[in-house]
């Protein structure tokens, strides 16, 4: 590749947080790393394991392949490998592999000598998935509350931990974790085609640049938040919408057992409509 002929001067020794030199190497356009090594060991193991509970499953269709966590009755005690063992495996796995990922994530920043807005935005989705696994599980008492592993059948986990508390839309977090998701679309469609609008002109045109984009959104809205302020907002509203998802189901059983409706009657019920 071409592109690798400029990133020798990148290639710089230090910024590990563990081993010193002992894993500061590139192999191919990849640097190695200490938490590259365990991020590698923990996602080829947690693969094998998943081909493995697969292979002992009545399928091998790809949507229908499920590996479930073990009975509520196992508690938080570990289950056979065939109840269940084999998922809590495979989530030891994916917690160490997700949690190496981010830390790799850190030691390139280190290295780079730039900041760690990187792995702190991951570390939003390893906090959701850490939730709905770990976290919430241990406070409902059973690793049995996680959810299964497969295609489809972590879709009718969704389905059916939603209805359990009647609908899932009166969560007031789940609101604002949707509301987060859908301003985030709402501010990459305007960054992304305000971009494009102005530094990809037709053939022959001037690439515009900071002034009209701040120009633009002051003539339509008499307001612009800027070039960095932009990617600002970006970050905060993607791991908003990450960490208000946590909120959403960890509030679902530990703190609230009822429908989610009926959490609004506090509304129904403040004083001021008794007059
Ligand atoms: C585009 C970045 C690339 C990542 C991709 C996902 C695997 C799984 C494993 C065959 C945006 C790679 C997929 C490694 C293959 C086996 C054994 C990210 C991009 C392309 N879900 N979910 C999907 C995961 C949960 C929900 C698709 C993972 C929660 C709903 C894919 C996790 C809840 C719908 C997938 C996870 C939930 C999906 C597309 C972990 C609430 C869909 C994902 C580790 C968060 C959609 C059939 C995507 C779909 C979908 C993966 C967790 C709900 C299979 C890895 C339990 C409602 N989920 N999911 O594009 O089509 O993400 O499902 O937490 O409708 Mg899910
Ligand atoms: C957990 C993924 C983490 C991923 C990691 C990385 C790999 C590597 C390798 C590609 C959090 C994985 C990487 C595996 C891949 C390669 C090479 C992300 C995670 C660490 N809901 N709902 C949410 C909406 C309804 C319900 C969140 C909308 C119904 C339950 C979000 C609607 C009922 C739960 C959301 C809607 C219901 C949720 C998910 C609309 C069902 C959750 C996003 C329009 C009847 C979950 C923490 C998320 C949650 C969740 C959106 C409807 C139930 C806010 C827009 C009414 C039970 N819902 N929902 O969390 O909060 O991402 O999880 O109707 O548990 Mg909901
Ligand atoms: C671009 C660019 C670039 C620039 C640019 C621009 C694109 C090159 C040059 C241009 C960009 C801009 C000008 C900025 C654009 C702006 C946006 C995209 C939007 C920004 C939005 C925000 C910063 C805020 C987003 C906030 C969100 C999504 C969530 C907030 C939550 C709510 C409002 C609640 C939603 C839920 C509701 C209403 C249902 C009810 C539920 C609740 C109220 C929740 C919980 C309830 C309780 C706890 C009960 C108690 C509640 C009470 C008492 C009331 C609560 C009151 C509330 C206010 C919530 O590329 O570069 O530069 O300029």
């Amino acid at each position: 590749m071409a592109m690798l002929s400029f990133e020798p001067k990148y290639r710089t020794r230090g910024g590990t947080l563990i081993g010193g030199d002992l894993f500061d190497f590139w192999v191919g356009p990849l640097w190695v790393g200490f938490f590259g090594v365990t991020a590698a060991f923990f996602a080829i193991l947690g693969t094998l394991l998943i081909v493995w509970a697969a292979a002992l499953g009545p399928t091998w269709n790809i949507w229908r392949i499920n590996i479930a966590p073990p009975d509520i009755s196992y508690g938080l005690a570990f289950a056979p490998l065939r109840e269940g063992g084999l998922w809590q495996l495979i989530t030891v796995c994916a917690c160490g592999a997700f949690v190496s990922w981010a830390l790799r994530q850190v030691e390139i920043a280190r290295k780079l000598g730039m900041g760690l807005h990187i792995p702190f935005a991951f570390s939003f989705a390893i906090l959701a998935y850490f939730t709905l696994v770990v976290f919430r599980p241990l406070l409902m008492g059973a690793w049995g509350y996680g959810f299964p592993y497969g295609i489809l059948s972590h879709l009718d986990w969704v389905s059916n931990t939603g209805y359990q508390y009647l609908h899932f839309h009166y969560n007031p977090a789940h609101m604002i974790a949707i509301s987060f998701f859908f301003t985030n679309a709402l501010a990459l469609a305007l960054h992304g085609s305000l971009i494009l609008s102005a530094a990809n002109p037709p053939k022959g045109e001037v690439v515009k640049g900071a002034e009209q984009e701040n120009g633009y959104f002051r003539d339509v809205i008499g307001y612009s938040i800027g070039t960095l302020g932009i990617h600002r907002l970006g970050v905060f509203l993607a791991v908003s919408a990450a960490f208000w998802s946590a909120v959403c189901i960890i509030i679902s059983g530990p703190f609230w057992t009822r429908g989610w409706p009926e959490w609004w009657s506090w509304w129904l019920n403040l004083p001021m409509w008794s007059h």
